[in-house]
């Protein structure tokens, strides 16, 4: 009786052992998924401009966060990402890539971006940074 009630117990120990390791594997997923949220596109983006459009065209980010923007030129010619809100642009040759830190707006709202080049906007290379 003493020995099946040890057993019972132990048993119990070991399921309180196996669910505080789930408990705690479940905190660590947690855990991540709440970095990558908080990063909201992981704080970077590349942009590519494969021509007279920017893809992605729509990006969002977090209100006042610093974001990580590579604007990667696939195509043979110049472009820039400009966001005027932001007083923010850069311009990339063609088939280079170049990286600049975006503030992004403290207010939530729709901002458009554009390519800076004569011709470019109108030629509809604009997207959209959507600021939650
Ligand atoms: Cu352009």
């Amino acid at each position: 009786m003493t020995g099946k009630s040890l057993r019972t117990v132990g048993f119990s120990l070991l399921m309180v052992f196996i669910l505080a390791v789930a408990a705690c594997n479940g905190d660590d997923d947690g855990n991540g998924a709440a970095d990558d949220g908080n990063g909201n596109g992981n704080g970077s983006v590349t942009i590519e401009t494969p021509g007279m459009s920017f893809e992605p065209d729509e990006i969002s980010a977090s209100a006042g966060e610093d974001l990580e923007i590579t604007l990667d030129n696939t195509d043979g010619q110049l472009h820039t990402f400009t966001l005027d809100e932001a007083d923010f642009e850069i311009e990339a040759d063609g088939g280079e890539s170049e990286s600049g830190t975006l503030s992004v707006p403290d207010e939530a709202g729709e901002y458009e971006f554009y390519c800076s080049v004569p011709g470019h906007r109108e030629s509809g290379q604009v997207g959209t940074l959507t600021v939650e």
